[in-house]
């Protein structure tokens, strides 16, 4: 197991659209658990690969609160083949996104079909936070942030305190 760093935006990989996974083999299995541990240490309740710079259609989920029995739900080639009629909103974060929170909404429930750990294809109804979530994460498989689903003005002015952070955090004038 290892932790993998985390891309934090702007970063072109962020943008790039993932290439579905062949077959969900030993080095797919390893991916998911190096970003399980990556999320679980963050703390995070979801990831995607490219936001640990891995162009592959993988994500990993775990909604169970810190007093409960892990439950990680370990995906490729995520595609949601439903989405309800009614909406649902929900004050969005990401690890992508350090320290800012928008309302973003989405369709409140959806079914995914993916394949398992072990290559077998499934499919969950999800609801609430797991549809969101999910839905956050296969936004990342396809370039997407939480912020595209703002306007622009809100868009442009996370970006620009995160394109401050960054030259901050890398040894520019100090506030
Ligand atoms: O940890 C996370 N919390 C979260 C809260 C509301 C909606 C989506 C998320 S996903 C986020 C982790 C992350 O960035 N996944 O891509
Ligand atoms: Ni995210």
């Amino acid at each position: 197991m290892a932790q993998l760093p985390i891309l934090v935006a702007p970063d072109p990989r962020l943008a790039k659209k993932s290439l579905p996974v062949a077959e969900v083999d030993g080095e797919i299995r390893q991916l998911m658990d190096d970003m399980l541990e990556t999320m679980y240490a963050a703390p995070g309740i979801g990831l995607a690969a490219p936001q640990v710079g891995v162009l592959k259609r993988v994500i990993v989920l775990d909604l169970a609160g810190d007093d409960e029995a892990p439950s990680p739900f370990k995906m490729a080639n995520p595609e949601i083949i439903w989405v309800s009629d009614d909406d649902a909103e929900y004050n969005e974060g990401c690890l992508s996104v350090p320290e800012h929170y928008a309302d973003v909404v989405r369709p409140a429930s959806c079914v995914v079909r993916y394949l398992d750990e072990n290559n077998v294809q499934r499919e969950i109804t999800a609801e609430g936070l797991l549809s969101t979530c999910v839905q956050h994460e296969i936004d990342h498989l396809d370039g997407v942030l939480f912020i595209d689903h703002l306007t622009s003005l809100k868009r442009n002015i996370i970006l620009r305190k995160l394109v401050k952070a960054k030259k901050a955090g890398a040894g520019g004038v100090p506030a």
